[in-house]
């Protein structure tokens, strides 16, 4: 049978030249105790407005139904953190979370692992390989903890001890058979509570989140006409991730930041910032065609917008 090590140290240099800079092999199994927090996950409702979680179970526990039997997982990441973010958000009074500042990850990610997946299938051409890109409900975190990319944290997110957790995840499936072996990445929070003190809406206990309060799942994920408090964020929520240590002083110690021009915050970020709270819906197709955000439709950016608006002017009295 092929060994993981192998692979990975025959196309190892294919994967980063391709842009990822993460990778890692897995069984494509979720272990028990995972299965078993999703599912009590869902049973407490706490996926708040996403109907469409619960729905493909099988598939997202068992792989189930996606035509061929996965036996294996290749786990790639790309960094998405570009350190000019932080100048401009800090002059800015609305925040827009990192990864909505660029090209839709979701499109990168495919457009990265084209090259690896021609390879493959020219390798292996008897076998079947399956990328997802959240395309896929698949959990993510899991398979690349078990690739060893990091440990799932009391934030939720996963943190790699040298590159923190601004990175994205896509998963490629094989019916390949390896043998794996990898060294477990271990949980380094300790006794740290920083994320779970800092989320403003209290939607964070240590490794739980409760969806249904996260300003980021407000902000993205719920189609009603009002929504809670975003405390100023307009797409996505990055608090408990920027007061990790391991992004705020590990990563950026060591100078960790993106290398894709994708990832990169936009010239419009930086040349009229405020003028994005009163696009239209012709300039808010214009500018977010092709961005994460295209995701939400006009009236649910209008609404956030909205939001915000009335969030810096409350929040501007109160400083005053
Ligand atoms: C649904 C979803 C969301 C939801 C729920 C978030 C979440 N933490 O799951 C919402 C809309 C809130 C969201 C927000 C964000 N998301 Co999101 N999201 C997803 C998605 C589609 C599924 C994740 C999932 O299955 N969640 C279900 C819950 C149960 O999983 P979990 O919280 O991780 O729980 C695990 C552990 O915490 C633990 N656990 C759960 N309950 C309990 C209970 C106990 C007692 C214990 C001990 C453990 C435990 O077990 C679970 C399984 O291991 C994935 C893509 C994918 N297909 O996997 C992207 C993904 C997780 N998101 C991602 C990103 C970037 C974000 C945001 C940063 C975006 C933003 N800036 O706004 C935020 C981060 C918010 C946060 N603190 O997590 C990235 C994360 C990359 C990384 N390095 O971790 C992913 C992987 C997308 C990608 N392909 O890159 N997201
Ligand atoms: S993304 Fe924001 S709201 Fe969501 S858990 Fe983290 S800090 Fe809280
Ligand atoms: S802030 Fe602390 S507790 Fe939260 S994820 Fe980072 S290290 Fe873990």
């Amino acid at each position: 049978m092929l060994e993981s090590k192998e692979l990975i140290s025959e196309l190892g240099g294919l994967i980063e030249t391709s842009g990822f800079d993460l990778y890692g092999i897995c069984k494509a199994i979720i272990p028990e105790e995972d299965k078993s927090h999703i599912l009590s996950w869902v049973e407490k409702g706490k996926n708040g407005k996403m109907d469409w979680y619960p729905k493909n179970m099988d598939l997202r526990l068992d792989f189930k139904n996606l035509g061929f039997e996965p036996r294996s997982v290749i786990v790639l990441g790309v960094l998405y953190n570009d350190p000019e973010y932080e100048n401009i958000f800090k002059t800015i009074p609305f925040r827009f979370s990192r990864y909505a500042i660029g090209e839709d990850y979701h499109r990168v990610l495919r457009r990265l692992a084209k090259p690896i997946l021609k390879e493959l299938k020219n390798r292996y051409p008897n076998n079947r390989f399956r990328q997802g890109v959240d395309s896929l409900p698949i959990p993510e975190k899991v398979l690349a903890r078990e690739s060893a990319l990091g440990w799932i944290a009391k934030n939720t997110n996963l943190i790699h001890p040298e590159f923190g957790s601004y990175f994205f995840i896509s998963v490629i499936l094989t019916d390949l058979p390896m043998e794996i072996a990898n060294l477990p990445v271990k949980d380094r929070c300790g006794s740290c509570t920083a994320c779970i003190d800092a989320c403003p809406t209290g939607a964070l206990e240590p490794y739980r989140i409760d969806a249904g309060k996260c300003i980021s799942h407000h902000t993205l994920e719920d189609r009603s006409p009002t929504i809670p408090d975003t405390f100023g964020w307009i797409a996505g929520c990055d608090i408990c991730q920027e007061v990790c240590p391991w992004n705020r002083v590990k990563a950026k110690k060591k100078g960790i930041q993106t290398l894709r021009e994708e990832f990169k915050l936009r010239p419009f970020f930086r040349e009229n910032p405020n003028s994005i709270l009163d696009l239209d819906e012709n300039g808010f197709a214009k500018l977010f065609a092709d961005s994460a955000i295209s995701r939400m439709d006009y009236s649910m950016f209008q609404r956030n917008a909205n939001q915000c608006k009335e969030w810096s002017q409350k929040n501007h009295r109160h400083r005053s």
